[in-house]
């Protein structure tokens, strides 16, 4: 079941610059359904928790400095083979090396404000849909 879903969360860069609408039509135009959604401003303590596994990293504070700069939106993606589908869809890390027509190559500011986060295995994107989503906000999932 976890396969059909993944977890995404538009970034502060996105949203304050207006693209969340353009991403979502990326998005929707790519075939996935929103089984999920909300805009939220994560707290450090949310941040942190979330990006646990790259406390230490050299770049980890001012990751935590950007998630917590403004309103994100999360969402839940229902679509087959989500994790890898969507992956794809948000192209690399680093927009330098995201092909052309991925969400990334299109919004990205940089690597750090790379305009969207993408599940990278149905485990995280299931811990990190339960994060977000209490059973009651999550719509489609049988
Ligand atoms: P991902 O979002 O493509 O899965 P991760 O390696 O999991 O990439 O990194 C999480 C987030 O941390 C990235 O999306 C980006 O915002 C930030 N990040 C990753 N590597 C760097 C870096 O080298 N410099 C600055 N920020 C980075
Ligand atoms: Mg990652």
């Amino acid at each position: 079941m976890f396969n059909d879903y993944t977890f995404s969360i538009i970034k502060p860069n996105s949203v304050r610059t207006g693209k969340t609408g353009p991403i979502l039509a990326m998005i929707n135009e790519a075939g996935f359904q929103i089984a999920a959604m909300k805009m939220i401003r994560l707290t450090k303590d949310q941040a942190e928790s979330f990006y646990d596994i790259h406390k230490g990293k050299p770049f980890f504070n001012d990751l935590i400095d950007f998630m917590t700069s403004g309103p994100v939106v999360v969402m839940i993606l229902k679509h087959d083979n989500a994790v890898e589908s969507f992956r794809h869809l948000i192209g690399s890390t680093d927009p330098a090396k995201a092909e052309e027509g991925t969400i990334r190559h299109e919004f990205a500011v940089n690597v750090q404000m790379n305009a969207i986060h993408g599940s990278d295995s149905p485990e995280n994107a299931d811990r990190e849909s339960h994060f977000f989503f209490s059973r009651v906000e999550v719509f489609g999932m049988e």
